[in-house]
């Protein structure tokens, strides 16, 4: 099974310009209680490196570009995230990466839960114990 699962925004946009809409339990697959941005990164810094117990997110890079990892203990995938059409979904459990932003990266995320530290699993052995590997 492909850990890269993708949710498509159809584009609103007419001869004025583009519009996407993102909708809540539509095209959005859960109910978003946070949002937040990731922007101006410095070149070279990789993001990540941690999984979540209980977190259902979706990516979108609305200006620029990233590379997104996503691994489940038995398999390391990557997406390209580059367009503002297409979010990348993220379940629970899994580990993520982020590397390559460009200059002008917007990566915006949509999240199921309130911020919650505890949620985190930010040691990789930890992870692999919690997806009883
Ligand atoms: C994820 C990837 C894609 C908050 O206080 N509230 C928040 O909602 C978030 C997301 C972060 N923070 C604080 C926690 C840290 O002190 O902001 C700081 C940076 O967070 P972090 O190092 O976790 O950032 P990333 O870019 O490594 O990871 C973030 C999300 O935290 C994470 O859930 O899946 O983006």
């Amino acid at each position: 099974m492909s850990l890269i699962q993708w949710t498509d925004f159809p584009p609103l946009g007419d001869d004025r310009g583009s519009l996407v809409a993102l909708e809540s339990e539509i095209t959005v697959p859960f109910a978003i209680k946070r949002v937040y941005y990731i922007f101006c990164t410095h070149p070279g810094v990789a993001r990540g490196f941690h999984a979540h117990h209980n977190l259902k997110q979706v990516a979108i890079c609305i200006t620029g570009k990233c590379r997104m990892i996503l691994d489940d203990g038995k398999q390391r995938q990557e997406a390209f995230l580059d367009s503002p059409n297409k979010g990348l979904i993220i379940g629970d459990l899994v580990w993520r990466e982020m590397h390559d932003f460009s200059e002008d990266c917007v990566l915006l995320v949509l999240a199921s839960e309130h911020y919650d530290e505890n949620d985190y699993i930010r040691n990789y052995d930890e992870f692999l114990e919690a997806v009883g590997l």
